[in-house]
């Protein structure tokens, strides 16, 4: 009994050897054969979240540009996220977009620093007329401890200041007349950005300000609603104000940055391999916005011209009395928390 118990264990052993054998040669010689018929061909859905981020600048601008260097540099590093970009204030102007931060229903912008005072007043201290001598001025207390502490400041209310990019230094446009001196201001009507620095200096220098939105800009001047306006060559330039505008004086009264921020919800909503993605791409975008918009702010004065408009230099003097008029309204805005940053800026620019 025992024996012929054992006698066919030993059969099913041996069958079970046989057709393990068999299956293994098969899928060898399957896999010889057609690979193809190995691999799994389900499409991996990786699911993404959308980025909406909208400026008021054309797709011409660096500003755009330097998106565009955003999500592809975001995009070489994680594929969660779904960045599309609106130029022309598709998604509303600096203020509105910034409302959008705070409620969810975009995702990012990148205004001016001037509107950014209606959210925290802190921000006046960038625009304050002839602060930043150049540049790397600017760079140094955007990128430094100053800077970053007013990035900083806007997690409270809801939004995440990323990186400083450039806009650049502010020139003087208007239709008829060829302002040389502070005496041919008088009286004109000037579009500025709503921001009371802004309009004070204006003031100053003689002007008649009116603050309005960036959209609403070029129909003003054509209409002529107002006289001129202020920008840096490039936006000058690439929003073909030459069309409706006679005159370009070099004032560089103020340099604009821009703030490159999301909403804080959004950047909560991140992991942190996101969250060091979208640093480093805005890092990089910076890098790349700033040098396209230096060389465009360099050598678009000509084209200016080539397109019709006088570009007028002031002379030592001439510039010497705008800087004069403008900061004579540095008592009235530098106050309380602003002072001392104010300070701190001028110590760390000497
Ligand atoms: O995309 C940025 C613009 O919305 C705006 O900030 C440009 O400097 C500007 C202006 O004059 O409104």
């Amino acid at each position: 009994m025992l024996k012929k118990g054992m006698f066919l264990l030993l059969v099913l052993l041996a069958l079970s050897f046989v057709v393990t054998g068999c299956a293994a040669n098969n899928a060898a010689v399957v896999e010889d054969q057609e690979e193809v018929a190995v691999v799994d061909e389900t499409p991996v859905v990786v699911e993404q979240r959308i980025m909406r981020i909208g400026i008021g600048l054309n797709e011409d601008h660096p500003q755009f540009k330097g998106l565009e260097k955003f999500k592809e540099e975001l995009n070489n590093r994680i594929d969660t996220i779904d960045v599309q970009l609106y130029a022309n204030s598709a998604l509303g102007d600096d203020r509105s977009m910034m409302e959008g931060l705070q409620l969810g229903t975009i995702e990012g912008t990148c205004p001016s620093t001037a509107p950014i005072a209606g959210f925290n007043e802190d921000f006046k201290v960038f625009d304050f007329p002839f602060l930043f001598p150049d540049e790397a001025g600017a760079d140094k207390i955007l990128d430094g401890e100053i800077g970053q502490e007013l990035l900083d400041s806007l997690s409270p209310i809801g939004i995440k200041g990323l990186v400083y990019w450039e806009n650049g230094f502010r020139n003087l446009t208007n239709r008829d007349v060829e302002v040389r001196t502070i005496a041919d201001m008088e009286g004109l009507k000037i579009r500025t950005m709503e921001n009371p620095v802004h309009l004070a200096a204006f003031t100053a220098l003689g002007a008649n300000p009116t603050p309005m939105a960036f959209g609403e800009l070029f129909t003003a001047l054509q209409q002529k609603t107002v006289d001129g306006q202020e920008n840096p060559i490039a936006t000058i330039y690439y929003n073909k104000f030459y069309e409706v505008q006679g005159y370009t004086t070099l004032t560089k009264h103020i340099y604009s940055p821009f703030v490159f921020m999301i909403s804080q919800k959004f950047w909560d909503e991140s992991t942190p391999e996101e969250q060091t993605a979208i640093m480093e791409a805005a890092v990089i975008a910076r890098d790349y916005e700033r040098q396209l918009n230096r060389e465009a702010n360099e050598s678009l004065a000509v084209e200016l011209e080539n397109e019709g408009m006088m570009v007028i230099e002031l002379t030592p003097e001439a510039q010497a009395e705008f800087v004069e008029k403008a900061q004579s309204i540095y008592p009235d805005f530098a106050t309380g928390h602003i002072a001392e940053l104010l300070d701190r800026v001028i110590a760390e620019l000497k």
